[in-house]
């Protein structure tokens, strides 16, 4: 079987992680720009204040992207470049860069396929509450029409938001990523909530603008298996996905909160204000959804907690992603299995709990469109004389992509994959040591490209439209 011709084979990448360009043109400050400057927060000290310099090399990076003969390119905006304050004037520089970045895919055939939130929202609005604060959902609604009226003509697909269980969860439980606030269970679902009507509101605008493209949402796609039989652990599994998966999946594409989670969020007092009228964008919203975007890297191995939860910020090496941590609630436990492989960063690797959880995100949600908006093997590559032998990401790639063929073939409704990474880039908490790109990005030699094993195979597999996988 051939990968039918409609699947988009691409790769991704976000602003604060390649851009750099930090202050250029007009750029205001975003929390990132804030954050990874407070000591202890990220690996060594690493920061996106020149990343992998793509505001500068974008024609460079966009030349290499069509040389592996990727189909589409995923990448975000950064508000705070387009409005630095987060409202008010337009920084016409912003504007030019993305729309010279667009122009650029276009020039190679290259689908742009745009996020407008992956994580870095303006510091000016970070301060005035960021997402607990009711009007940035309006001024981040504004900044989207600003980015639809300005882009597309040209871009006609769109991601609202990144991740939303990552950044909320990082910022308001973990304390890993801004705003920093940790174990605060109200915050966190307040936070969430005004993003899911973010989300809701500028779906609905985009299709009142009539643009006749496509928009939907990226989440952790992370699905939670039980380690045993055991009644409590099944439990426990199906608890996971209930906060995890449900909480984010439910209202955008059933337009409505998992009842499961609002029974509980009420028992505990962590119930989020919650407008009719906002339920009502949901509702109206989740019916114009056109597809969701799964990021997947793992699957969550869980069983019942009994240990006793201390209230107290993670350490970076807890938030990292690696099984081994308990819930927020104590509800459950992530952990590794002896059976099971792991990645140099101790991510499980598990094609076959990709294709289960399609399966089952299937049986729950029925037919709605999905692409891979993530998914990739970060590692320490290989280097030998001058060659990127990226022998692990060649087979990480190929096994998920043999899962994706599987799962198309029993009619999930599969419509495109982006490795993550396009090229190399400032991982969160993990640096630039924690590679995932298809092309190398060279920090000792001036930042040099290179089109890696990884890259060339994927090329090869594009051509032959998967039919060898
Ligand atoms: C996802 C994010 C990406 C990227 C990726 C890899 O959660 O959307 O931005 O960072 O994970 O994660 P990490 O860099 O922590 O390995």
């Amino acid at each position: 079987m051939k990968f039918p011709n409609d699947f988009l084979f691409g790769a991704a990448s976000a602003a604060y992680q390649v851009e750099g360009a930090w202050d250029k043109d007009g750029k205001g400050l975003s929390n990132w720009d804030v954050f990874s400057k407070i000591p202890g927060k990220t690996f060594e000290g690493t920061n996106g204040d020149v990343a992998v310099d793509h505001y500068n090399r974008y024609k460079e990076d966009i030349k290499l992207m069509a040389e592996i003969g990727l189909e589409s390119y995923r990448f975000s905006i950064s508000w705070a470049r387009i409005l630095p304050n987060g409202k008010g004037k337009v920084n016409e520089k912003g504007i030019e860069f993305y729309s010279n970045l667009i122009d650029e895919c276009l020039k190679y055939g290259i689908v742009p396929f745009v996020t407008l939130y992956h994580w870095d929202i303006p510091q000016a609005l970070e301060e005035e509450g960021g997402w607990l604060n009711k009007e940035v959902v309006d001024h981040f609604v504004n900044y989207a029409t600003i980015c639809f009226k300005a882009f597309g003509d040209r871009v006609k697909h769109w991601i609202t938001f990144n991740e939303v269980l990552c950044f909320a969860g990082s910022g308001y439980l973990q304390g890993a990523h801004p705003p920093g606030i940790y174990n605060d269970e109200k915050k966190y679902f307040q936070a969430t909530h005004n993003v899911s009507v973010a989300h809701a509101r500028t779906l609905l605008k985009y299709k009142e603008l009539k643009q006749y493209g496509e928009i939907g949402i990226s989440h952790v796609f992370s699905p939670a298996v039980s380690v045993d039989d055991l009644e409590e652990n099944k439990l426990a599994a199906y608890h996971a996905n209930q906060f995890d998966h449900a909480w984010y999946f439910h209202p955008a594409i059933k337009g409505e909160y998992p009842e499961y989670v609002m029974n509980i969020l009420e028992e505990n007092k962590w119930m989020p204000e919650i407008t009719e009228e906002e339920r009502t964008q949901i509702k109206e919203a989740s019916k114009h959804l056109d597809f969701i975007g799964f990021n997947y890297y793992q699957p969550q191995r869980v069983l019942k907690n009994k240990e006793k939860v201390e209230k107290r910020q993670k350490t970076r090496e807890e938030c990292i992603g690696s099984p081994g941590n308990i819930s927020f609630d104590g509800f459950f436990k992530s952990v590794k299995l002896d059976d099971k492989k792991y990645t140099k960063y101790g991510w499980e690797i598990s094609p076959e709990g990709f294709l289960d959880g399609l399966r089952k995100f299937k049986e729950e949600y029925g037919d709605v469109k999905i692409y891979i908006t993530e998914n990739g093997l970060g590692d320490q590559d290989l280097i030998v004389e001058d060659e990127i032998l990226d022998i692990s990401r060649v087979k990480f790639i190929e096994a998920h992509l043999k899962s994706i063929k599987q799962a198309i073939k029993e009619s999930i409704n599969l419509k495109g994959y982006y490795v993550w990474s396009a090229t190399d880039l400032l991982s969160w908490l993990n640096g630039y040591k924690k590679q995932y790109g298809l092309i190398y990005v060279d920090h000792k030699n001036n930042l040099d490209r290179k089109i890696k094993l990884s890259g060339r195979w994927y090329k090869q597999t594009i051509e032959e439209r998967g039919e060898n996988l």
